[in-house]
């Protein structure tokens, strides 16, 4: 039982690496204070921009004389976990891409897919460290050092600590995608004119059909950047600072994290998901297992699908695991999707 619950937790911990900003804040909206919030962190995330924490003091006190639910600032330095504040939408229209839009079209044959079933993931010491000199457990896109098993005289980190999605086990499927991507922003803001047409379906390890489509774009990531949503030609992973360090640093052809639908068997199960999709550099080795830095091999490309446990609700991105329908050895639903096309075209 405690075995189970430890598990789960880390699980939630790993996947909770791929937050996304309240998709409701492109026309601004209600913010619920978080723990370590400050009124210039929240305008820093939310509007681009620090100094425009008095915008969202004046529109906060103005909301609060129609409606109460709404809290009232009277000093800017003192607000409290849980006050509903009003943010205005942005102002600032984010860079575009140098050069004009970048159109990827790009499709995923059935000739190897793969289903990602939970595993640990051995950690590199050249984004790990060593336990005398820990390095990468930076918030969101790090790994906790609660989180890391080191080996039996506490010299060198082995492994994480719990079954992740950025595992090395597999159970081979079927599937296939179609995406046609526009990179036309350049970096986040609350709003983009990145465009993503994406749909992919796959089987299950019991047989189950899946199908999966992309409803709008995210633009913005208060975690790591999203770039507008779409991103093409640029690094990610490892030592860059974006998405998790689980992923050893890598080439990436075209990326987008947009919302998605989730059909199982032809019936919708969810429409609020979370969903990131990437074809980039190979970073596996010739038994799958994810390599470091040093063995990622850019001779090759191959396409990921991620469906953290997170969904997006108009307060913004709340943890929930992803009804995959797929119990693991252990009894659980597997809380997050993570599916491997090998055999990809990229036009
Ligand atoms: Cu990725």
């Amino acid at each position: 039982m405690n075995i189970r619950r430890i598990t789960l937790a880390l699980l939630l911990a790993a996947t909770s690496l791929l937050l996304v900003a309240p998709v409701a804040f492109a026309e601004g909206g209600a913010y619920t204070v978080a723990a370590g919030d400050t009124l210039f962190e929240i305008a820093a995330k939310l509007l681009g921009d620090g100094n425009r924490y008095l915008e969202i003091v004046q529109l906060t006190n103005e909301q609060h004389a129609e409606d109460s639910g709404y809290a009232f600032i009277e000093n800017p330095n003192l607000i409290e976990i849980g006050w509903k504040l009003a943010v205005p939408g942005a102002a600032f229209t984010p860079g575009r891409v140098a050069g004009g839009p970048v159109w990827v079209k790009a499709s995923g044959s059935s000739a190897d897919v793969r289903w990602i079933l939970p595993g640990l993931r051995n950690l590199d010491p050249k984004i790990f460290g060593t336990p005398d000199m820990p390095l990468g457990f930076e918030e969101d896109v790090g790994l906790p050092l609660e989180a890391r098993m080191t080996n039996e005289e506490g010299t060198e980190y082995t492994t994480t600590a719990a079954p992740g999605p950025f595992s090395d086990n597999f159970k081979m499927i079927e599937g296939t995608f179609n995406l046609e991507a526009v990179d036309a922003t350049l970096i986040d803001g609350m709003s983009t004119e990145d465009k993503v047409d994406f749909t992919a379906s796959f089987t299950g390890p019991d047989g189950k059909q899946y199908s999966l489509k992309i409803l709008m774009v995210i633009p913005m990531g208060p975690d790591h950047p999203f770039l507008g949503g779409v991103a093409t030609n640029f690094m990610q992973h490892g030592m860059t600072g974006i998405g998790t360090k689980l992923m050893p640093t890598m080439y990436v052809y075209v990326a987008f994290w947009g919302v998605g639908e989730l059909s199982i068997d032809g019936e919708v199960v969810a429409s609020n998901r979370i969903v990131h999709g990437m074809i980039s550099s190979n970073v596996r080795d010739e038994e799958y297992k994810l390599v470091f830095d040093d063995g990622v091999d850019n001779s090759k490309i191959h396409f990921h699908l991620i469906l953290p446990n997170i969904e997006v609700t108009p307060d913004g991105p709340q943890t929930s695991p992803v009804p995959t329908g797929f119990e693991m050895p252990n009894g659980m639903e597997q809380p997050f999707l993570h599916i491997m096309y090998e055999d990809v075209t990229l036009n």
